[in-house]
């Protein structure tokens, strides 16, 4: 499971506050807690921050990864941050994220050649947010199909359901987890992401529906997660599920963890 960390999120008031100050001091404890506790990627969104978005992605990345030593998931709707965010960064990103909207890859397509970064590509196109899962497995196989035939390999696609909240619409978990299971049968070699936080918006005791969804949704067939790998205990399941579903050969990770866990 690829483990990207939520964490540097500028819907966050505290990173808000921090990236408005380009705070280095918050935002290299952010990410180094982040790294530390089992993160791949971490995310990086200054969206809320309107017009000095840009300028804070390009504060933010090379501190990162000077001090950190971890590739970012530059996590914006933006065209033009995402240029501005690819030209600093080191190495491979992940670019978060292009849709199915008509001519929207297209757009992305000399940054994807340019800087050759893994891609989320997020289930929606110019009709909005699907309502069937068919709908979902539709449009990913317009985007895969699309990006392969522009060069890109499947091993760089991570394919997003997108969860909505289940306090707003009660049928959003299982149209995402029909929707990755179909993803997940019709096209076995390309990897599926969640931002799995996203389910328990609005609603009590978000940590349990964060962990609940991440269990079923890793059976289902995710491969990456967009989660806050500060909260211990989704960590902990994170092993128990790898050594459950045969993903652990003699629960060697498993074992690992909680020893470490034990004798930090
Ligand atoms: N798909 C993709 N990218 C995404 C999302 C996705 N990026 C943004 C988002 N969804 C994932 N990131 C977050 C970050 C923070 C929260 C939710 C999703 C959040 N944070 C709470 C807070 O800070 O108040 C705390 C969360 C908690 O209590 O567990 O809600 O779907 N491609």
């Amino acid at each position: 499971m690829i483990i990207i960390g939520e964490r540097l999120n500028s819907s966050r008031k505290p990173v808000f506050e921090a990236f408005k100050k380009r705070d280095v001091n918050f935002l290299l404890n952010e990410a180094r807690k982040q790294k530390e506790a089992g993160a791949h990627y971490l995310d990086l969104n200054a969206a809320a921050l309107l017009e000095e978005e840009i300028d804070i992605l390009q504060w933010a990345i090379p501190i990162i990864q000077k001090e950190v030593n971890i590739p970012i998931c530059i996590d914006t709707p933006n065209l033009e941050a995402m240029e501005k965010a690819l030209e600093v960064h080191e190495g491979t990103a992940i670019l978060n994220s292009v849709t199915g909207e008509k001519g929207k890859i297209k757009k992305y397509l000399p940054l994807i050649k340019k800087f050759k970064p893994k891609i989320i590509a997020l289930c929606l196109d110019e009709n909005g947010l699907p309502s069937s899962p068919q709908k979902e497995i539709d449009i990913a196989k317009k985007i895969i199909n699309e990006l392969k035939a522009n060069g890109v390999s499947e091993e760089e696609i991570f394919i997003d359901p997108l969860i909505r909240p289940i306090g707003t619409d009660s049928n959003a978990g299982l149209l995402f987890l029909k929707s990755l299971e179909g993803i997940k049968n019709e096209f076995p070699q390309i990897k599926t992401i969640a931002g799995i936080s996203n389910i328990s918006f609005g609603l009590p005791n978000r940590k349990l529906l964060n962990r609940t969804f991440f269990i079923i949704a890793s059976y289902v067939g995710l491969d990456a997660a967009i989660i806050d790998p500060l909260d211990e205990e989704l960590i902990d399941f994170l092993f128990s599920i790898q050594a459950i579903l045969g993903k652990d050969n003699y629960c060697s990770n498993y074992l690992k963890h909680f020893r470490k866990k034990k004798n930090p």
